[in-house]
């Protein structure tokens, strides 16, 4: 489907350092080593209630991921889904009494203008679903050809245990998965199936819910195949890096994982497991099904700058759990000013410094918030008692610009 216009991001001097980042399977922060193109595939939204900002926080979070890794000479390929087919989208369009194309279409548009505004680098390939259901019936006859998917009645599912390394993402014991499978639209209780884990690839139509007809008969996809059909056809394997929100790498980056190395014979599906932190909002964290949402449309309405929308998530660690405040904004407006006006400035002190520091800082696992730092400091320093070099401004609002994808001017 249609992706967004990208942001136009500056060259800098020299090059960036090599990124090391924290990896959920391995559990420590380990180089990314990717070939002259690195490969990245993010989730993407399911189309309702888009874009909060625990969405934006973790898309940014990518965002700045992939200008590391340009500003260190690689080409990156980017591919993201819409899940713009699933049970909590169909729930809502009963709930809303709408038909959930129409949902679906309405909030990817609202998302895609959301990310364009945060200037936020689109994906090279952006995947519907709906769009991926032919391959996804290809992959899951594969992976019955292997003997890794069994039915239960006229579903089918794939049996977790076929992958020798399953449970190697995310590194749970047994009863903690079943646990958080049944908190995260699973069904371990389900009678008839072999694992409690095996999780479902192809769900046979339901009555009033929407099918399509495949070999595998009339149905639709189950959620983790679908990313991983799209993630192998336009990426292939290992991807670099798996991204998404903490609340995906059980079950849903576990599952894939293994439907994808049994479909493919190899391992590892992915280099790197990257997983963002979830921000909360009055006491819990941001979610769809409990409504508590501040939505990035809705401040922009208000007439925030998305600049300082970015820089308000950009000041927190993408690691570290946090909730979202009112100072949140009104620091980073405030941040956002004093930054506009230093790179106003005739003159400042060397930026050299700055881009050095800052490329360091987010090589080592995007420590962003000390990064947001070193650029004040350089800031207050120019506001105060200016300097001499008169193409320093200039620099820092490239590196700005580029390496932190808030644009000044
Ligand atoms: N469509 C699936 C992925 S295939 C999905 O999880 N969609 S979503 O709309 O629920 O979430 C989109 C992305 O935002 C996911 O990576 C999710 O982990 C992340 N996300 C959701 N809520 C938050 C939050 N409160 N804070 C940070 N990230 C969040
Ligand atoms: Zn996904």
């Amino acid at each position: 489907m249609k992706s967004w216009a990208g942001p136009l991001i500056p060259a800098l001097p020299g090059q960036g350092l090599p990124l090391r980042l924290f990896d959920t399977a391995t559990g420590e922060i380990r180089p990314t080593a990717p070939g002259p193109t690195a490969t990245i595939y993010v989730c993407g939204i399911t189309p309702y209630d888009a874009t909060h900002l625990g969405h934006a926080a973790t898309y940014l979070a990518f965002d700045i991921l992939q200008r590391i890794w340009r500003d260190g000479g690689h080409d990156v390929k980017y591919v993201q889904n819409v899940t713009d087919i699933d049970d909590p989208l169909l729930e809502r369009a009963v709930a809303l009494g709408e038909d959930w194309r129409a949902i679906a279409e309405r909030e990817t548009e609202v998302f895609r203008a959301d990310m364009h505004a945060l200037g936020v680098i689109p994906p090279d390939d952006y995947i519907g679903a709906v769009e991926a259901i032919p391959s996804v019936a290809n992959h899951v006859s594969y992976l019955q050809e292997l003997g890794a998917v069994y039915q239960v009645a006229d579903d089918l599912y794939f049996s977790v245990h076929s992958d020798p390394r399953f449970g190697s993402v995310t590194n749970l014991d047994e009863a903690e998965m079943i646990n958080i499978f049944a908190e995260r639209g699973g069904d371990p209780a389900r009678p008839g199936k072999r694992h409690p884990l095996d999780c479902l690839v192809w769900q046979a139509a339901r009555p009033g819910e929407p099918a399509w007809d495949t070999h595998l008969g009339h149905g639709r996809p189950g959620w983790h195949i679908e990313c991983v059909a799209i993630a192998l056809d336009y990426l292939g394997m290992p991807i670099d890096v798996q991204g998404g929100g903490s609340d995906l790498a059980f079950p849903h980056h576990e599952m894939g994982a293994a439907e994808a190395q049994v479909r493919n014979s190899t391992w590892p599906y992915a280099r790197h497991y990257v997983h963002t932190a979830m921000v909360g909002w009055q006491g819990h964290k941001m979610s769809k099904s409990r409504g508590n949402l501040v939505f990035v449309s809705h401040l922009r309405r208000d007439g925030v700058d998305p600049m300082a929308i970015r820089l308000a998530l950009l000041a927190h660690h993408y690691r570290i759990d946090w909730a979202w405040t009112p100072p949140d904004l009104t620091d980073a407006s405030m941040r956002l000013a004093l930054w506009r006006t230093a790179t106003a400035a005739p003159a400042g002190p060397s930026a050299d410094l700055v881009l050095e520091r800052v490329r360091e800082l987010l090589s080592d696992d995007m420590q962003t918030p000390t990064a947001l730092e070193v650029i004040d400091r350089w800031a207050m320093e120019t506001t105060a008692s200016g300097g001499s070099n008169r193409s320093a401004p200039a620099q820092v609002a490239s590196i700005c610009d580029a390496l932190l994808g808030v644009r000044l001017s």
